[in-house]
């Protein structure tokens, strides 16, 4: 009697144990983390971000808008669900690496490419590329010329701390042709440069070439042209060390990813609460047993996507066919529509 008094005590106990165990662990990544941790007691994240309408501006009211500001405010979602407990700072491409290794910025959205140096040498860790970019050039009409290839003598101009500053090199080494670099390093006299005929072309990111020149007065005096001399994955960058944080990037990241993949967006997303898809209910919360195991609200994705909307509606929203950017999803586009974009699965 006694014993089995004891060993149905015992055999108890040990449940409530696994289960406090099993709670503990389910709750406490969210939690833990120093990046986390020193967000929560802030309770705002710190974003570095470049200065170029459509991917990161302030609009008239002072709120900052834009591409990679809108995955600034999903991420703000997923720690404090509210969009706008983020503080945006522009800092230039020189300064903006030293300041994320100093722990000025928790994260760079301002689109940084990834590359292996930036891993190893800067202690860099990327979230997911949101943008598949190239390095592209961009001249005057008037120059005469319509390909890479036939720039020869020219003076460039060049963005100091950008991996164009590299690439350029590369790619006269390989035409034979040579060049003058000019380095700049204030954005607003970098397109100044072209403009005042200081250089007779810049290189910089394709798209950032082309937010430029949507932005002058003049855009068609002014060739993009054709070619892109390299791959400029541009992703979220944090400092390494701190795993937790980078799968919150990620995850939120995938978040955006995973609902354009379903069909869900900003407008919809409130029907499909009553979806029967087993997957849609553990990524919208309906089933918040996913959110639970790993600690997250298991409302994070429904919240994102509610406010901020699905990857695709934040490419068009800043960047698309209705905007005066103009840009085609492309490579950007997504895996099941000829593109690279692509989330791995929510279970
Ligand atoms: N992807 C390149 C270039 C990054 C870059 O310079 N991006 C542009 C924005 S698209 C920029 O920050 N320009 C200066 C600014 O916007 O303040 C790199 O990682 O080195």
């Amino acid at each position: 009697m006694l014993n089995s008094v004891k060993r149905g005590f015992t055999r108890s106990a040990g449940i409530a144990i696994a289960a406090l165990a099993a709670g503990f662990i389910a709750a406490a990544p969210a939690q833990a983390g120093p990046t986390l941790d020193k967000i929560k007691e802030r309770g705002v994240i710190k974003v570095g971000v470049g200065s170029q309408a459509g991917f990161f501006a302030p609009d008239a009211n002072g709120r900052w808008q834009g591409f990679f500001v809108d995955f600034g405010r999903a991420l703000a979602i997923t720690v404090f669900n509210d969009p706008d407990k983020v503080e945006f700072t522009n800092s230039s491409p020189q300064q903006r690496l030293p300041a994320l290794q100093a722990g000025q910025f928790d994260i760079l959205l301002s689109a940084v490419t990834q590359t292996i140096t930036r891993a190893f040498k800067l202690n860099f860790h990327f979230g997911p590329v949101v943008f598949y970019d190239g390095q592209g050039i961009l001249v005057k009409k008037s120059l005469g010329v319509t390909k890479a290839a036939e720039l020869d003598g020219a003076t460039i101009g060049v963005q100091s701390g950008t991996t164009g500053e590299q690439n350029i090199a590369d790619f006269f080494k390989k035409t034979g042709k040579t060049y003058k670099s000019v380095v700049i390093e204030d954005t607003a006299t970098f397109t100044q440069a072209l403009t005042s005929g200081r250089v007779d072309a810049l290189t910089q990111d394709g798209t950032d070439l082309g937010l430029r020149r949507a932005a002058l007065p003049n855009p068609d005096e002014y060739v993009l042209l054709p070619e892109r001399l390299s791959k400029e994955p541009l992703a979220p960058a944090v400092l390494g060390g701190d795993d937790r944080w980078l799968e919150i990037v990620n995850w939120t990241v995938y978040a955006t990813i995973q609902a354009e993949e379903f069909g869900i967006t900003s407008q919809n997303v409130d029907t499909f609460l009553t979806s029967d898809d087993p997957a849609i209910k553990r990524f919208l919360g309906v089933d918040p047993s996913l959110g639970q195991a790993i600690g997250l609200d298991p409302k994070f994705a429904y919240n994102i996507i509610k406010k901020v909307g699905n990857y695709g509606e934040i490419f068009e929203r800043n960047l698309g066919k209705s905007t005066k950017i103009g840009f085609e999803r492309g490579l950007n586009n997504l895996w099941t529509q000829g593109g690279l974009i692509y989330s791995p699965p929510f279970r």
